[in-house]
């Protein structure tokens, strides 16, 4: 092992909808690890937020406006990053969104926009840099899996048909492109404090903690939400040569819910 393994100096990072939250964390620590960060998000005020969030850190990040679900609008932006910034070394398919409605109550539409976003998105953006990566050589895509990869919920039918659908995309990837040394993985995170889960977090009117909240610590040995930083560390590991044999792996970041049945009650 190298002893410079664990580092990303020269290598151009693309982390998308990362004006915040889990993208913006897993960015700073492939910033620390000393990669180049390229973020896209959806509307140019959320990349200038993003772009003065970066700043105030130290880190100068590259920002442009891209949604994630249009091929055309997808293609151009890559061409630019890799103009303006240069070869993109490292895609982290991280935008998504969820829609928590029952699946009776849910609309064809609705669960269409999570599943193209969720889904569709990370397929475009691959299909968009795969090419460049195979010129140059590998690559390293991680796409950001979810708890919803292996368990479903009541109300989340269309985010877990789409996280599902990831990690098996993520296994193709890895399949059908692993002998252009390009390797791709899955992070799976838990149950992670972000504006994404934000309902879920709530005070109660009487001050207690939201049944969910309460229910999240039950099932988590480590007896704590996430943060967005514990990611960092398992985002470089994957986009590092240190997990060049690492491939279609999906890597749970979860304090151990996935091993745990959860504390007894009372
Ligand atoms: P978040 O706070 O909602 O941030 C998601 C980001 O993606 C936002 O900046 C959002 O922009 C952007 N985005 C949405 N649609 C987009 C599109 N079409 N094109 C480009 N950008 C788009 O979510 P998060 O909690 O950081 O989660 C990030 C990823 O981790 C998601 O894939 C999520 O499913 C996954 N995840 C989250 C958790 C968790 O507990 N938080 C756990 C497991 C997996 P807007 O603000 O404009 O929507
Ligand atoms: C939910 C949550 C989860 C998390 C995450 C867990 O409503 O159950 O939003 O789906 O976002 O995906 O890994």
């Amino acid at each position: 092992m190298e002893k410079n393994d664990f580092r990303l100096d020269g290598k151009v990072a693309l982390i998308t909808g990362a004006s915040y939250g889990i993208g913006f964390a897993i960015a700073k620590a492939m910033a620390a690890a000393g990669a180049t960060i390229v973020f896209n998000d959806i509307n140019q005020d959320l990349v200038n937020k993003g772009l003065a969030s970066y700043k105030e850190i130290g880190i100068d990040a590259h920002g442009y406006v891209c949604d994630v679900t249009n091929e055309e609008a997808v293609g151009e932006f890559v061409k630019k990053v890799t103009a303006e910034v240069g070869h993109i070394n490292i895609l982290v398919n991280n935008a998504g969104i969820i829609k928590r409605i029952p699946m009776l109550e849910m609309t064809a539409a609705q669960f269409r926009q999570v599943i193209d976003i969720d889904l569709n998105g990370p397929f475009i953006m691959a299909k968009a840099i795969i090419p460049d990566m195979i010129e140059q050589g590998g690559g390293k895509i991680i796409n950001i899996c979810s708890m919803m990869s292996e368990l479903g919920r009541e109300t989340v039918s269309a985010y877990a048909a789409a996280k599902g659908g990831l990690k098996m995309l993520t296994r193709n990837i890895a399949s059908e492109y692993g002998k252009y040394n390009i390797q791709c993985n899955g992070i799976g995170p838990g149950y992670i404090a972000t504006p994404q889960t934000a309902p879920l977090r709530e005070l109660q009117p009487d001050g207690s903690r939201h049944p969910f909240d309460q229910f999240i610590i039950a099932k988590t040995p480590a007896e704590r939400w996430g943060e967005a930083e514990d990611l960092g560390g398992p985002a470089v590991f994957l986009a590092s040569h240190a997990s060049d044999f690492v491939n279609g792996h999906i890597l749970y970041v979860d304090g151990g819910i996935l091993a745990y049945i959860g504390k007894q009650p009372g």
